[in-house]
């Protein structure tokens, strides 16, 4: 049994598939990130952020500011279902690093397409089967995530289609956390029966206030399939209203009710002018619901700049209406292969916006006059209007019939391209059986009539405790497909000391190239699929085209499987990574004990440019520690270097050689270690050697006492002649 989590060591899934039958969720509910009001992290106050996590990984720029990782108030939403569960598993760890507490995992091929629950593990394309085995690994990894993590993390799916009551069960037993939930979703897009949807969501929805889940309602979709998604913001409205209303009527707490709130637009629409009054309006008319902002899907193509620029917008928008739950899409959603690095790009996308805005409400403020409060008005009329004119129509259920849903005309203008549905046909179509008077269903949680005999004080009495008030009388069936099953697929890819790139599934082998071609876009399409397969690549795909200019240039990036031999872990020789103090204390030390070096290139050598970076104080080099250089220039006499560290009384000689025909460049580090020892001034001075051709043991061996070759930096040097000279040992390693 895996207690807890190593950050050095891989996630162990064959751990957490043992004796899944026995296991139970730790606690259910949804758990909102808590305010850290002190605010402090780092050097800096906040005004809005949670408490710390225990692990993580901070955002890069991070390295400039101590390494911390302030977290946002709001819940970050990650969508984690490649297919292969096993592998959303270690994304999870991945994303619960980066700082993601609510991670969501799509049925495959839509929920909705299933018509009961289905056992076992069986693999899915573009979305995981949700079975009970899976979602009871996923919520057992997940524990283990939050203990490494030290934050609760929110396990959520989806509760649609005719299944949609027997998930929202198997959900509650298995301590899912939050679900989707929305019979308009089933209507209108999977097209089942109407009033079958709204029986059974009734149910579902009862049994998900049991287990206290938190609701997310499925609106923004219409903003995804109208054609013009923008002006369906009244419609929007009135369908967040209805499943909130229909929800909070079966027992839902207001709080955990969540709109699913998209903004409408992307550029190059202007925006702004209708995404802001928009979610403006939905937190004034259903203040009393939480916000799960996710961002427009509809206008994403391929560009990942594009769609990352987009989502940063949007965070703008969520950070002026206080989101309570934010989501994010992949950047490649456009490409519909959402892989590993780019979920962490999507919440570092999230947890960047939230962190640079802290604060921007205590500055700002919305206007309270003109286009913003108009237009929010605007919107409002417009949905009570809609709302209005489906009740003159007869009803929600009559209204869909005659197409009111998913028009594309901005309301009360109407285009007739909206989803008409019938409200005698559908799946499902005629399944509802009305209840007979001695009806009893020997569950709790159960909606509507039920003829409970009085002896019972809860309706499980009958049959000693049902799945919901006992875990262990769930019936757990472990694999149903002898070859389509977890433990095969993993068989495949185990631990044989190769290491192949991947991006969703464990050595799936793809990696992504981005080419510029200097051709029309046609040709550089051509060219681009002939230049990954020339590369050795499998199965090459374009899956982002840009032209930079019609004639000039086409960007192309292309997605292919490696087909060479793969790398051997012991084969490899792994790069040195000397630990360096940290900027302070080199600075502290230097403040103290002032410190001189002279530098230059030697012999014939002009090539200033690295070492003028290892100096310089805006490339951050030892400069910026308070070292003092003095630079003798290119080209130096190793004489000349000896005599200025003297006179200088400097500490140290950084010699920099990029030339190395006739091994001149050692043959110069040599001759500065003779000359020091001859002048009997070696044990006073630290000789640096440095170059692009230069390494740590070319160096050694010619008498210097470190070499930095390429890669290295003003930080690295800094750090080795402030180590030795403090006694310390300058070559520990990390
Ligand atoms: C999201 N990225 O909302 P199938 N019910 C509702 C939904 O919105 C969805 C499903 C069910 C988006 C994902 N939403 C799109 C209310 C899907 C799932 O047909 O069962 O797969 O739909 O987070």
């Amino acid at each position: 049994m895996i207690e807890r989590l190593k950050e050095n060591e891989k996630l162990n899934v064959e751990e957490i598939l043992k004796d899944l039958d026995k296991y139970e969720p730790k606690w259910r509910g949804w758990h909102w990130r808590e305010p850290y009001e002190e605010g402090k992290v780092g050097e800096f106050t906040y005004h809005e952020i949670s408490k710390p996590l225990k692990n993580s990984q901070p955002l890069p720029a991070a390295r400039s500011f101590q390494g911390i990782d302030p977290q946002p108030r709001a819940v970050i939403t990650t969508e984690i279902a490649s297919g292969r569960f096993e592998d959303d598993l270690r994304r999870m760890r991945m994303a619960a690093w980066h700082g993601a507490d609510h991670l969501m995992v799509i049925r495959t091929a839509g929920q909705s397409h299933y018509d009961g629950l289905i056992e076992g593990t069986p693999e899915g394309i573009g979305g995981v089967p949700i079975t009970r085995k899976e979602v009871r690994a996923t919520r057992k990894a997940i524990d283990l995530l939050e203990e490494e993590v030290g934050r609760k993390i929110n396990f959520h799916s989806y509760v649609s289609g005719v299944a949609g009551p027997d998930i929202a069960v198997m959900f509650a037993e298995e301590g899912v956390n939050g679900a989707h939930q929305d019979p308009q979703y089933n209507v209108l897009y999977r097209n089942i029966n109407m009033y079958r949807s709204f029986v059974d969501a009734a149910v579902a929805k009862r049994i998900m206030v049991w287990a206290d889940m938190l609701q997310i309602d499925g609106a923004h979709n219409a903003n995804a399939t109208a054609m013009k998604g923008y002006n369906v913001m009244p419609e929007l409205m009135v369908q967040h209203a209805i499943n909130s209303k229909f929800s909070e009527m079966i027992g839902m707490k207001p709080e955990n009710i969540s709109l699913s709130t998209v903004p409408p637009t992307s550029a190059p629409a202007p925006c702004m002018r209708y995404d802001l009054p928009y979610a403006v309006a939905l937190r004034q008319l259903f203040d009393r619901y939480k916000m799960r902002a996710q961002m427009n899907t509809k206008y994403i193509e391929s560009c990942e700049r594009e769609a990352t620029v987009g989502h940063a917008f949007n965070l703008l928008i969520s950070e002026l209406t206080s989101v309570d739950i934010q989501s994010t899409i992949t950047p490649d959603e456009g490409r519909n292969v959402p892989w590993h690095y780019n979920n962490i790009h999507a919440i570092n996308t999230a947890k960047q916006s939230l962190i640079a805005m802290d604060g921007l409400m205590d500055m700002i403020e919305l206007k309270k006059t003109g286009y913003l409060p108009e237009k929010v008005r605007e919107l409002k009329e417009r949905a009570v209007l809609f709302l209005e004119e489906m009740i003159e129509v007869g009803g929600y259920f009559k209204a869909v019939d005659s197409g009111f849903f998913i028009d594309s005309g901005l309301y009360p203008e109407r285009n007739g391209d909206g989803i008409a549905r019938k409200m005698e046909g559908g799946d499902a179509v005629g399944t509802i059986v009305k209840r007979e008077e001695d009806y009893f269903a020997p569950v709790c949680a159960h909606f509507g009539y039920n003829n409970v005999p009085k002896e019972y004080k809860k309706p499980c009495d009958a049959i000693g405790k049902c799945t919901l008030c006992d875990h262990s009388k769930i019936k757990y069936i472990d694999e149903l497909d002898e070859n389509d099953n977890v433990f095969k697929r993993m068989e495949k890819v185990k631990e044989d000391g190769t290491i192949v790139p991947e991006v969703q599934w464990a050595k799936d082998g793809y990696l992504k190239v981005t080419l510029c071609i200097p051709e029309n876009e046609q040709i550089s399409e051509a060219a681009a699929l002939e230049i990954g397969k020339r590369m050795n690549l499998k199965d090459v795909e374009i899956i982002h085209k840009q032209v930079l200019q019609k004639s000039e240039a086409t960007l192309v990036e292309i997605k292919g499987v490696c087909d060479f031999k793969p790398v051997r872990r012991d084969e490899l020789t792994l790069p040195r990574r000397r630990k360096t103090l940290s900027p302070e204390v080199m600075r502290d030390y230097v403040k103290e004990h002032p410190i001189k070096v002279v530098a230059a290139t030697v012999g014939e050598d002009e090539h200033s440019v690295g070492l003028r970076e290892i100096i310089d104080i805006k490339h951050g080099g030892v400069e910026r520690f308070g070292i003092e250089a003095i630079y003798l220039g290119t080209s130096c006499p190793v004489e000349k270097l000896v005599d200025a560290a003297i006179e200088s009384k400097a500490q140290a000689i950084l010699c920099s050689t990029i030339i190395t025909h006739n091994d001149v460049h050692t043959k110069n580090m040599q001759k500065l270690n003779d000359l020091c020892v001859e002048k009997g001034v070696r044990d006073k001075l630290i000789l640096v050697s440095g170059g692009t051709q230069v390494t740590d043991e070319i160096a050694k061996g010619h008498g210097m006492d470190v070499g930095f070759g390429r890669g290295s930096n003003g930080t690295d040097v800094a750090s080795f002649i402030i180590k030795k000279l403090m006694g310390l040992n300058p070559d520990e390693e990390e």
